[in-house]
């Protein structure tokens, strides 16, 4: 069996989820919850895997361990001979989205991270931060009629799990209204049961003071 640091709480983990439910691997892993935080101590079991501390981590039967999520989302689709197109540029295509997505996750990660700093947040930092999400949700839906016509990949599974974070840890945002195409693939893919089963959730204590993290949440507003 392959033994997958995992969190409920993590979009990257996600996606490597997602990744298993789709190509039927599923079976083959075994799951450890392993709690990680940005501004915590680094967890000794994660580190021991993967010296960077962050999750996912795959370690596979005969004991290599994979890391980032790209890298076992590349791993395991080769390993099942699914989700990677034969033909170049679509498969150039999905490696954008998969950028894209791991991107917009990042940041929506690090900004939730410096807000609750409070006074001590950096308002450049922020205002950046905002920028860029705003950029790429717009971006996106000027491509949301391709996600939707273009077979199922690793780029596409990537900019569902960014969507998914901005959905669960920033509510109130107003983004399906503003972005509605965009929400209209978000939904259609999250109704899909290998999408479904791997919601994000909060399994315990949050890893920063939610109400903090959630003050002042910027909004859309219609495009
Ligand atoms: N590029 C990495 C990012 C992974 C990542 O940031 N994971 C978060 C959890 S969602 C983490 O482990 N954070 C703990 C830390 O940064 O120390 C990937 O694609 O797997």
């Amino acid at each position: 069996m392959m033994k997958l640091h995992w969190s409920p709480r993590s979009p990257f983990v996600r996606k490597v989820m997602i990744v298993l439910n789709e190509t039927g691997l599923v079976d083959q892993v075994v799951r450890v919850r392993s709690a990680v935080a940005m501004a915590a101590e680094p967890n000794p079991s994660v580190l021991a895997d993967n010296p960077l501390g962050k999750i996912p981590v795959l370690v596979t039967e005969n004991g290599e361990a994979l890391f980032d999520s790209r890298v076992i989302c590349a791993y395991l689709t080769e390993r099942a001979g699914m989700l990677v197109p034969e033909d170049a540029p679509v498969r150039l295509r999905q490696l954008r989205w998969e950028a894209l997505g791991d991107g917009l996750i990042d940041i929506l990660l690090l900004w939730r991270i410096e807000r609750v700093r409070g006074d001590r947040a950096d308002p450049v930092i922020c205002d950046a931060f905002e920028t860029k999400v705003r950029a790429t949700m717009a971006r996106l839906e000027t491509e949301a009629a391709e996600l939707s016509a273009t077979t199922l990949g690793l780029g596409q599974v990537a900019v569902f799990c960014a969507l998914g974070q901005l959905e669960f840890r920033w509510p109130g945002t107003g983004w399906k209204q503003a972005f509605p195409r965009l929400a209209a693939w978000f939904e259609m893919l999250e109704a899909c049961p290998s999408f479904a089963s791997t919601a994000v959730v909060d399994d315990g204590p949050a890893s920063v003071p939610e109400v903090a993290a959630q003050q002042a949440v910027f909004t859309f507003g219609k495009a």
